[in-house]
């Protein structure tokens, strides 16, 4: 079979997916999605309803959900890397690690980044507010348990770092962790200059200048 992945180069999601497909040098068919084209969104949507991307494409098998794509491409498509170990409970560690990283850190970050998009009239400051609260706190978290870890769940690099890279990178333009907490700045660190998501955010960079940004605020950069 061949696979396509619907996406677009400057979304979260896609990030880590794209993350997977790299790190095993996986073949696949590249369709970047515009929602901002009426044609392209409406043509998505009659493949998939829910309007989310990453999607996958196998033949007639779609896949959506990122942390769903990577688990069939380990099963379906397996590499060098194994980003879900294959014993159960180290597995287990990657899997309560990647709901961390969405749940704790995109589901927030999402949160204050689409909040700048909103009109005036419906923004959400205590929203907002809290989504910067739950990033604090998931923070500290981090800070406390990646101790002597190179990655996230341990020595091997895993699907929980595919989707910690793209939410640190987003998160850090909300509430900065950088002079904060120096393990999880070393941890990114790594993340940054690991060779899959490098390239990731080598060719998400002619988009950078669409991210959502308050007034005063730079740019985004590699
Ligand atoms: N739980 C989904 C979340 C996917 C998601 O939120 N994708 C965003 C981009 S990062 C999206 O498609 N947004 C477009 C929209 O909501 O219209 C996953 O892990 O793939």
């Amino acid at each position: 079979m061949s696979l396509t992945l619907y996406f677009h180069p400057l979304s979260c999601y896609c990030q880590k997916a794209l993350i997977a497909l790299y790190e095993n040098d996986t073949p696949f068919t590249s369709r970047l999605v515009n929602f901002g084209d009426a044609g392209e969104h409406a043509d998505f949507l009659q493949l998939w309803p829910i309007g989310k991307f990453p999607l996958l494409e196998d033949g007639a098998r779609l896949v959506p959900e990122s942390s769903v794509i990577i688990e069939y491409l380990t099963q379906h498509y397996p590499g060098q890397a194994a980003l879900l170990p294959a014993d159960p409970e180290q597995a287990l560690e990657v899997r309560r690690l990647d709901r961390f990283f969405d749940l704790y850190v995109t589901s927030p970050m999402q949160k204050i980044v689409l909040d700048r998009i909103r009109p005036v009239e419906s923004k959400d400051p205590l929203g907002v507010e809290e989504a910067k609260d739950m990033l604090k706190r998931a923070y500290g978290v981090l800070e406390a348990e990646l101790g002597g870890r190179n990655w996230a769940a341990g020595e091997s690099f895993s699907m929980a770092d595919c989707s910690a890279a793209p939410a640190l990178f987003y998160a850090e333009r909300c509430v900065s962790f950088q002079d904060v907490y120096p393990r999880l700045a070393a941890y990114f660190e790594r993340l940054r200059t690991r060779p899959s998501f490098a390239r990731v955010l080598a060719e998400a960079e002619p988009y950078f200048q669409f991210f959502p940004r308050n007034p005063g605020d730079a740019e985004l950069s590699r």
